[in-house]
């Protein structure tokens, strides 16, 4: 356990005088909304990953789960559990697991909602410039990134990619600037 500490008030951040790192109960930190977020493995091989985090990271929330794996068909199909009827299911599953995907948990204010509308229509032909899909691609079968749809899903999602004990419940610095608290 590395416990980062502050060396000095210049940087604008409230909880200067105390570790940074994991939260310390402090009454401004209450437990916000999560959202799984993955970039797939067209996104992964056309080296997409960053600026999809950049977006993210630049819209003011908080990375606490991150990793990368090679999806077994399994996971994909429990993920995907409510498509298993869909003729493009087990296309979708081949191209879910035919790489490296990126797999992001993201907190803070309704970022269930606010990421759908940043990832942007399921077609990215229906997806407006300024969305992940509609600036970075142009079909539906390789369209970049998975987002949750809705917090009961982000839940169920959340629990299925990570183990509770691989999520970070951290202080960011900034988050007296990016919520009313
Ligand atoms: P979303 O990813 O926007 O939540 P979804 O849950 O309806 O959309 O579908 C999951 C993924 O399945 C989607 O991101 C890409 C693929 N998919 C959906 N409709 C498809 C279609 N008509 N043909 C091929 N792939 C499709
Ligand atoms: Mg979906």
């Amino acid at each position: 356990f590395l416990t980062v500490y502050s060396l000095s008030g210049s940087r604008g951040c409230r909880s200067l005088s105390r570790p940074l790192g994991r939260r310390q109960g402090m009454p401004w930190t209450g437990r916000q909304e999560r959202t799984l977020i993955a970039v797939k493995p067209d996104g992964v091989q056309r080296r997409l990953v960053g600026q999809i985090i950049q977006r993210f990271e630049q819209r003011g929330f908080k990375l606490v789960g991150l990793k990368m794996v090679q999806a077994s068909h399994g996971i994909l199909s429990e993920h995907y559990g409510e498509l298993r009827t869909k003729p493009f299911f087990q296309s979708l599953l081949t191209y879910m697991s035919s790489g490296p995907v990126v797999v992001m948990v993201w907190e803070g204010h309704n970022v269930v909602q606010a990421s759908r509308k940043m990832v942007g229509q399921t077609n990215p032909a229906e997806a407006p410039a300024g969305t992940i899909r509609g600036d970075f691609s142009v079909h539906v079968s390789r369209n970049v990134v998975h987002a949750s749809d809705s917090q009961e899903g982000a839940q169920k999602e959340i629990q299925l990619w990570f183990p509770a004990k691989d999520l970070l419940d951290w202080d960011c610095c900034d988050q007296i600037y990016t919520i009313e608290v």
